[in-house]
């Protein structure tokens, strides 16, 4: 018997879901068992450019691919879905500061929290891509009246993937030896790659490496500006990378973690590690197949915890520019 799941994509004609979506169809993300709805919701401007999209979409036959709607409306948009992936926003522009691009993204996340506690399915999870992601995946917690806060993530999947890779070709091992890698805080240049708790080969990274300078110099600093790193060289952000990340990072929240291992998702804080309850916070976690929880009783040093530290003060600074939209 095939399975069912109705996903919402937002921002569906932007570059990251150019990637992800034939990745969905195919089957690729919910498994040959499960046949896919997509929803894809885009502003009116880019409507066009979404049937483009869905034309492509229908040229590849899937055979998963049940159908497809298209909407500018969140009504239309979140009915009855099971996933709710939030890509859309509204990049930074030239002259915008911090405090202007979160009250932009206010405007999009607290209706969409709002609609997908109205119209959604009632198992629904949201995961949030656009930037700031942590704290628009916070606004629309906050507004979704009665789906519990822990559907709710935001991604640090592509900085863990990111960190995984420097680990492992400064060991000179293949990527799948590196585990353990967890992301702390926010997706920002504040965020935390925790080289402490990480493992090559089921060893202490730092052991490992034997370069401790390396790793909280070089390392760190590759990873937070990695984002800019391919702007620079491609003209334009990470896309297909943001997309494989999308696809880690929801097949981990479903699937049960590998014995021994954790992953890097935001969550809503429950003040483990001594972070302020409810700021959505990246974290490693497991996943039993169904729901997440925050790996505890990690061990930091004085560095860490003041990396630890900064990232919490720049999540708590967010969280207190948007108040209005969360209270
Ligand atoms: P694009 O600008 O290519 O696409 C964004 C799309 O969102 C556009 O088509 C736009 O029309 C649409 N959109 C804007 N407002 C909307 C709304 N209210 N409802 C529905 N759609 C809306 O950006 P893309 O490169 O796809 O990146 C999307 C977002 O991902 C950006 O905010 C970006 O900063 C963020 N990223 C987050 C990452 C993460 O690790 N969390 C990494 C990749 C990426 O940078």
């Amino acid at each position: 018997d095939m399975k069912k799941v109705k996903v919402a994509v937002t921002g569906a004609a932007g570059q990251i879901a150019y990637s992800l979506l034939f990745r969905i169809a195919s089957g690729e993300l919910f498994g040959l068992d499960t046949k896919v709805t997509l929803n894809l919701i885009e502003i009116e401007p880019a409507m066009k450019a979404l049937e483009g999209v869905a034309m492509e979409l229908d040229d590849c036959a899937f055979p998963l691919l049940e159908s497809m709607e298209l909407s500018s409306d969140l009504k239309t948009g979140f009915d009855g879905i099971n996933w709710a992936l939030l890509i859309g926003s509204v990049p930074r522009k030239a002259g915008m500061e911090r405090r202007d691009l979160l009250s932009v993204n206010g405007g999009i996340f607290k209706p969409q929290g709002e609609a997908i506690a109205r119209y959604a399915a009632s198992d629904v999870r949201v995961f949030v891509v656009g930037n700031p992601c942590n704290t628009n995946a916070l606004i629309a917690r906050k507004n979704a009246d009665g789906v519990p806060e822990d559907r709710f993530f935001a991604m640090t999947r592509l900085d863990q993937n990111r960190a995984m890779t420097q680990l492992a070709k400064k060991s000179g091992v293949a990527v799948d030896n590196v585990s353990n890698m967890a992301i702390w805080g926010n997706h920002s240049s504040t965020q935390f790659p925790d080289f402490e708790n990480a493992r090559i080969g089921g060893e202490p990274a730092e052991k490992v490496i034997g370069d401790r300078a390396w790793l909280e110099g070089e390392f760190i600093s590759t990873v937070q500006k990695r984002g800019a790193a391919i702007i620079d060289a491609r003209g334009s952000s990470s896309a297909a990378s943001a997309a494989n990340a999308i696809v880690d990072s929801v097949r981990s929240i479903f699937t049960p973690t590998k014995d021994g291992d954790w992953v890097s998702l935001a969550v809503c804080s429950k003040g483990e590690y001594g972070v302020p309850e409810g700021l959505q916070f990246g974290f490693p976690v497991v996943s039993d197949g169904n729901s997440v929880r925050v790996v505890e009783g990690l061990s930091h040093d004085d560095f860490a915890r003041q990396a630890i530290a900064k990232t919490t003060e720049e999540l708590t600074g967010e969280r207190s520019e948007v108040v209005e939209l969360i209270s």
